[in-house]
């Protein structure tokens, strides 16, 4: 699923990415591109940077260009879609041996979306707790989330 960035963020990156990009070559290397991502507060590591420059496939030359920094910049946005924060969320609540209880799990959809019924929140969470122990396992719980 492709994220879309909108006009208005287009520009807010162009303004970010000339500021780091300087002239002549108007482009960003690895390094460049880890200040940038920092600046605005997504701090990554050398090895997230090169592969997520690697993964795009528009590694030129060494130097990212605009384009490629707008196809970065749709990636780094994808995560923070709504299924993803949800899917952080269950990181954060869930126990130290992985798991959280469907009551904790109810509780914590309940609060965090809107879209959907709280009857259908425990129908989705009988679904998705496929063994019957009254946990939910991350496995679980990422089939359950990818599925809906
Ligand atoms: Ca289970």
């Amino acid at each position: 699923m492709a994220y879309r960035l909108n006009t208005e963020q287009v520009m807010e990156f162009k303004e970010v990415f000339d500021m780091y990009a300087k002239p002549p070559v108007n482009t960003l290397s690895i390094e460049e591109l880890g200040e940038l991502m920092e600046a605005v507060g997504n701090k990554m590591t050398r090895t997230q940077l090169k592969n997520t420059v690697n993964s795009i496939g528009v590694f030129n030359d060494g130097r990212i260009d605009f384009p490629s920094y707008l196809i970065i910049m749709e990636d780094v946005m994808k995560d923070l879609d709504p299924k993803n924060e949800i899917l952080k969320a269950y990181k954060a609540f869930c126990r130290a041996d992985g798991l959280i209880s469907t009551s904790e799990l109810r509780h914590m959809l309940v609060t965090l979306q809107d879209e959907m019924s709280e009857d259908d929140i425990d129908y989705m969470i009988m679904e998705a707790d496929k063994d019957h122990d009254g946990l939910i396992s991350y496995q679980e719980f990422e089939k359950m989330i990818m599925s809906s």
